[in-house]
């Protein structure tokens, strides 16, 4: 048994469906604790489970708690990562130093594709990854999520990134860490809120089972690294691009003058930007989520059935 393995607590229904090469489909946590206000956080994840569900994949939310990898959460589980008073902000560095004090955490793009490889889940939905912030000259703020995507092999399913991330700079770094980045339906990056950006992409696809069998054949060459797909948010869900680029341009001349650093750089923005829509931000951000759950169910039903019959 790999040592790991003690660590980590799967739940029985993720567990099963391991075991019988069914779809898992992994979400993380810190969006969660950090990345929307209660009670919106929490109908969120419960919603984003039942729609992995409708499409017929097993959802397995991962947080830190007692000590444990928690691969797969309870409703209560959910809610208190939702409203604790403190919860861990979890990256990779984070990982090992939470799970010994079994202090409770919250799993970023970076740790939650950690931990998916660790229990052998290879899709992921969330909203947004990290990536190279503007102003990163000085500050030498870049995501820790974007080294794991070229470390570990995990599909992530996001909206894009958003613009509170320099997103020329975010794709040139993903470009010489060899991280394909694959627009679903579309040829341009899309930039969280908005179904568009001026960034071509060189990798697109159609459908999910187009996208399933580059997946497989990546699988089978064995090259390392995830892949990044990028999914628009819903026309009818999309925000005028120059009402909320300059809500972000606020909210990060704000982050300075504040003097927000490190970690707290990207939570402080998200809730920066919720106040300054007056949740219209929150709002686009549930429906692209929910977007992404969707495809991400039917992209690891497609290549469950390409590899089972293969
Ligand atoms: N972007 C969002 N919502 C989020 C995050 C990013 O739109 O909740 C979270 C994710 O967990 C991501 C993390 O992995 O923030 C990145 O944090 P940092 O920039 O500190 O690496
Ligand atoms: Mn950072």
């Amino acid at each position: 048994m790999k040592t790991y393995k003690r660590f980590l607590d799967i739940k029985q229904e993720v567990k099963e469906a391991l075991e019988n090469n069914k779809p898992v489909v992994a979400l993380e946590s810190t969006i969660i604790s950090h990345g929307m206000p209660y009670p919106q956080n929490v109908e969120m994840a419960k919603k984003v489970e039942e729609i992995v569900r409708a499409e017929g994949a097993v959802p397995a939310t991962i947080a830190i708690m007692d000590g444990k990898i928690k691969i797969g959460l309870s409703n209560e589980d959910l809610e208190t990562l939702a409203k604790a008073d403190y919860v861990a902000k979890v990256s990779r560095r984070d990982v090992a130093k939470i799970v010994a004090n079994k202090s409770l955490g919250a799993t970023t793009v970076a740790s939650t594709m950690i931990c998916a490889e660790m229990a052998g889940i290879k899709f992921f939905v969330t909203g947004g990854i990290g990536g190279v912030h503007r102003g990163f000259e000085n500050t030498l703020d870049i995501s820790a999520d974007l080294e794991e995507l070229a470390l570990t092999n995990v599909t992530v399913i996001c909206a894009g990134a958003k613009a509170i991330l320099d997103l020329p700079r975010t794709m040139e770094y993903l470009e010489t860490n060899g991280v394909p980045v694959v627009g679903y339906q579309t040829e341009v990056l899309p930039a969280f809120f908005t179904r568009t950006s001026d960034i071509k992409l060189t990798n697109f696809v159609e459908d999910e089972v187009e996208l399933a069998e580059m997946i497989y054949v990546k699988d089978q060459l064995q090259l390392k690294g995830g892949v990044l797909v990028a999914n628009p948010i819903p026309e009818e869900d999309s925000l005028d691009p120059d009402y909320i680029n300059g809500i972000i341009d606020e909210a990060i001349k704000q982050s300075f003058i504040d003097g927000i650093e490190g970690k707290d750089v990207t939570p402080y923005l998200l809730k920066t930007i919720v106040e300054g829509t007056n949740g219209k931000s929150l709002i686009a951000n549930l429906a692209l989520v929910y977007n992404n759950a969707k495809v991400g169910a039917k992209l690891a039903k497609a290549y469950f059935d390409i590899s089972n019959n293969n």
